[in-house]
């Protein structure tokens, strides 16, 4: 593609480029792309995969399509030219708010590897008006608005599609939009396939709060991603939601399949469904009711065509997060497929004696229950997240059906994890191995450089820029000054107390003491937190708000903070990562072993040669495993020990809290003081959950982890080890390109190529 920017800043606005402002630029790029992507043929196949998922965290897509056609530098230049700057250029694009975490971020990377790879699947989900929410801080205290992200044009198409969702009392009719996704180097597309409700009402959601009448269904359906469910009302809201949402994409799946040739009794040939964790799980009994109600088939031939063609994905062994819904609220949605899903346990009590695996269990739907028996295959996202499915979360499914369970180790695009966001370390690399791993993700030609000093040396000067750049990020954003030669430490990612975000606030405690006595780092520390809490969740609010209340305890200290600096960074999304990962020194990953299923942020922080400090969890047990011990820190309670203090209740958190060292630092949260700076209600609940309850054993790694994490600074000091460890882990990154996951899926589980 070879564009004139002139020609096409004179057509559109009919001025010349230089006068053009930047956001009249970036609008003009996104028609550009926008106008070009439109007229690209799909990935053509017989069998089309549709990737279902309540989120798709997709972030700005300005960036990654010019590199994905291959005309960013071409842009990039003629800009210049006209005294304009593309990177400022990036910064006017609105990010689409359509994801929470990892799982969102997760189908994004999935969507732009199924199309580099040139495979026919796109991703079908909904198009939340205000998304999950934007982040504010007020009083220290996180506080949540609505995130009208749809203001601009963007890249959103709407479609000539509708469909009518029937619910029990009522029906709907839903509009699809469509945004092209493209590929690496490739003329072909994929699409992102979003639902929004016809006659959605905007006007429900106040400006300045995320609450709205959670009974007008007829209005209120694509409002926000994963509305407040603390109440009856709006669980009630969730179970139409995803029922709107898999009701779309039945109707779209089947409408595709007979338009590609398909008689719907050789449905399973011609589509298959992966669904991205429980949400959309009700697509099983929704295929079925089309097939039979609408399309005349035998309900036993319709339940083994879909049998046939869903996957599931499990992302998460907490209890929390395994959705279940009564019977009854599916009964108010819609009764039909109430009737099915009962027929289907009915079927599946037959077959198996025991209760614990039926699919309604006291008048409760288990949505992961109803995935595993009519779903042909049952995926983990970590090699020792599948392990624990199989020996234990999932063990009695695992001896039903072994055949079914496989693991796909989680990966992300290196196209917006380095390459968009790292151009300095994209051409040293390109400089060192040519290009070639842009498309294969292979980066082990690294190892050859790591005596080579010319190599450290630039690789240095890389992280130096990328934390020029998030320093400017972080002063532009919430004029946050961060020293220049300070070392970057950072955990980033949604707020929950297994993640642990508690336990580095200990920490930050412990050293603003050392510090306090007299034990000066040799340069300053800065500590960067970023994500979001549920607003229902209290105790991540809590978190946040100690985290806060740290910062500035510790910046109004003058004997501390030359010294220690602890940043909370307002609404982290996409966007914030791109600036602060690549600016890592040390990648903070500290969940308690055995329950965060994988994480991806330890796989971009990784790529851009940051050092993990870990515990064995998730995908960090195979990060450790590719760089060897030198190049990682691991520390705290395995995995199996944690299972078995869980099963045998045998954790005593009053009895860590007792020892002197550690009763300290908890304590701080209770000083008349530091409560007087903060929310005394907020830090004394948090104080009292850490001494007697730390569900998640905050306490029982505390100690380790401080030792670990003083080593780990000091060796920063050791710069050519460093750098030589920072390199490892570069070098290694490959295995986790979501290039190969994809692969693996294509190969395993979707068969399309
Ligand atoms: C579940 C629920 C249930 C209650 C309503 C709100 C809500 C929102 C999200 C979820 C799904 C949680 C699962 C999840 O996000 N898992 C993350 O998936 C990542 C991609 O596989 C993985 O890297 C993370 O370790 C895992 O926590």
């Amino acid at each position: 593609m070879t564009i004139d920017l002139e020609k096409s800043a004179q057509d559109t606005f009919g001025k010349p480029l230089v006068q053009l402002t930047d956001g009249e630029v970036c609008q003009l790029l996104e028609s550009l792309v926008r106008d070009h992507a439109a007229q690209m043929p799909l990935n053509q196949g017989k069998k089309r995969l549709y990737y279902l998922s309540a989120e798709f965290l997709i972030g700005r897509l300005l960036t990654t399509n010019l590199i994905n056609l291959g005309i960013y530098d071409q842009v990039r230049d003629q800009l210049a030219i006209a005294g304009h700057d593309l990177a400022r250029v990036e910064e006017c694009e609105v990010e689409p708010s359509l994801g929470n975490g990892g799982l969102g971020r997760l189908a994004a990377c999935f969507l732009d590897s199924m199309a580099t790879l040139g495979l026919p699947g796109d991703g079908v989900g909904l198009n939340y008006h205000f998304g999950l929410f934007h982040q504010r801080f007020v009083d220290g205290q996180q506080t949540a608005l609505p995130d009208g992200w749809l203001d601009q044009e963007g890249w959103l198409r709407k479609e000539p599609l509708s469909f009518k969702v029937p619910f029990g009392s009522f029906s709907v009719t839903s509009r699809l939009y469509t945004i092209d996704v493209l590929g690496f180097d490739r003329t072909t597309k994929n699409r992102l396939r979003l639902f929004d409700l016809e006659g959605v009402d905007d006007g429900l959601v106040p400006n300045d709060s995320i609450d709205f009448d959670k009974e007008a269904l007829t209005k209120n359906l694509t409002l926000f991603l994963y509305p407040d469910d603390s109440d009856e009302e709006g669980r009630l809201l969730r179970v139409y939601q995803q029922y709107f949402m898999v009701s779309n994409a039945a109707q779209l799946i089947l409408a595709e399949a007979q338009g590609r040739g398909s008689d719907l009794h050789d449905l399973a040939d011609y589509a298959v469904v992966q669904i991205n964790d429980t949400h959309p799980t009700m697509v099983i009994p929704e295929l079925i009711r089309l097939l039979v109600d609408d399309h005349d088939m035998d309900f036993q031939e319709a339940v083994d065509i879909v049998r046939s063609m869903v996957a599931f994905t499990n992302h998460t062994i907490l209890a929390e997060a395994l959705e279940k819904w009564p019977l009854d609220s599916i009964n108010k949605v819609s009764p039909r497929i109430a009737q099915v899903i009962q027929d289907l346990d009915q079927q599946e009590r037959a077959e198996h004696d025991d209760p614990a695996v039926a699919i309604i269990q006291d008048g409760v739907v288990h949505m992961a229950h109803l995935a595993i028996h009519y779903g042909f295959s049952v995926n983990g996202v970590a090699e020792l997240h599948t392990q624990i499915l199989e020996k234990s979360e999932l063990k009695t499914f695992y001896q039903l059906y072994p055949q079914k369970f496989s693991n796909k180790t989680n990966g992300i695009t290196f196209r917006r994890w380095i390459m968009a966001c790292n151009p300095v370390l994209t051409s040293l690399l390109d400089g060192r191995l040519g290009a070639d791993w842009h498309r294969t993700g292979d980066l082990t030609g690294l190892m050859d450089y790591q005596d080579d000093e010319a190599t450290l040396l630039a690789l240095a000067e890389a992280k130096d820029d990328a934390k020029k750049r998030m320093r400017d990020f972080l002063r532009q954003s919430q004029g946050v000054i961060v020293p220049e030669n300070a070392i970057i430490d950072v955990q980033v990612k949604r707020f929950h107390e297994y993640k642990r975000q508690q336990m580095l606030a200990l920490y930050l405690i412990w050293k603003y003491w050392d510090i306090k006595n007299g034990n000066i780092p040799p340069r300053p520390i800065t500590v960067i937190f970023g994500g979001k809490a549920a607003p229902a969740y209290t105790i991540a609010q809590d978190i946040i708000h100690l985290v806060i209340t740290l910062g500035t305890w510790i910046a109004e200290d003058p004997d501390v903070s030359p010294y220690l600096q602890v940043v909370m960074v307002e609404n982290y999304n996409v966007s914030a990562a791109e600036r602060l990962i690549p600016a890592a020194d040390i990648s903070e990953q500290i969940s308690l072993a055995s329950k965060e299923a994988s994480g991806t942020s330890n796989m971009k922080f990784m790529l851009n040669g940051a050092v993990t400090l870990c515990t064995l969890d998730g995908a960090n047990v195979e990060i450790a495993d590719l760089v060897g011990p030198d190049n990682i820190y691991t520390f705290g309670t395995s995995s199996a020990e944690v299972e078995r203090l869980y099963r045998e209740s045998a954790y005593d958190p009053k009895a860590c809290y007792h020892k002197p060292g550690i009763k300290l630092l908890v304590d701080f949260l209770t000083r008349p003081d530091f409560m007087a700076l903060g929310k005394e209600d907020r830090l004394r609940r948090l104080h009292d959950d850490m001494a007697n309850k730390d569900w998640f054993m905050a306490l029982l790694d505390l100690e380790e982890y401080i030792q670990v994490k003083e080593r780990v600074y000091a060796d920063y000091e050791d710069r050519g080890t460093w750098l030589r460890k920072s390199l490892v882990n570069i070098a290694q990154a490959g295995a986790f390109s979501s290039d190969r996951t994809i692969a693996q899926y294509d190969q395993d589980i979707w068969h399309l190529s």
